[in-house]
């Protein structure tokens, strides 16, 4: 097994709009491998504490109520430079400023309702993959 970990999430918007499958598509087709799955939804709650880290933002009410809102698939990847290559592939937090090509400027409806999530570093991969997933869910 080589590479790092990084952890995405597709996000409510794009599991209504169908997506799943384009979305894992692109993921799989730029060399990530994965290494655990699951679909399901959150509660308010979870979704306030996988995003604890934003608890003072001003849109911390709307990204827990909207990422409660529909189920979600929850997903670890490895690859090389897993982390900073997979925020290159879905692009800026913000649609409207998002690379041609990126899964977000393809699939986002808007800064809150983005269409993915992606982690920030090596260390936050490795937490919310936790957050998620059982060793025996991993492979
Ligand atoms: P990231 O997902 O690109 O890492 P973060 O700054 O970590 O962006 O924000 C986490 C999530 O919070 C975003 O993906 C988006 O869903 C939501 N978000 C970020 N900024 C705003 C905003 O200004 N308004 C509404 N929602 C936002
Ligand atoms: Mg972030």
């Amino acid at each position: 097994m080589t590479g790092t970990l990084t952890f995405t999430m597709i996000k409510p918007d794009a599991v209504e709009a169908n997506n799943i499958g384009p979305i894992l598509a692109m993921i799989n087709k730029a060399g990530f491998k994965i290494e655990a799955m699951k679909y399901m939804r959150l509660t308010r709650e979870q979704a306030g504490q996988f995003y604890a880290v934003h608890k003072e933002r001003p849109f911390f009410g709307e990204l827990t109520e909207y990422m409660s809102s529909g189920p979600i698939v929850a997903v670890v990847l490895r690859k090389n430079n897993a982390v900073a290559d997979f925020r290159e592939l879905i692009g800026a937090t913000d649609p409207s400023k998002a690379a041609e090509g990126t899964i977000r400027k393809l699939f986002a409806k808007s800064i809150a309702a983005n269409a993915v999530h992606g982690s920030d570093s090596d260390k936050n991969a490795l937490a919310e993959a936790d957050f998620f997933f059982s060793q025996l869910e991993r492979f």
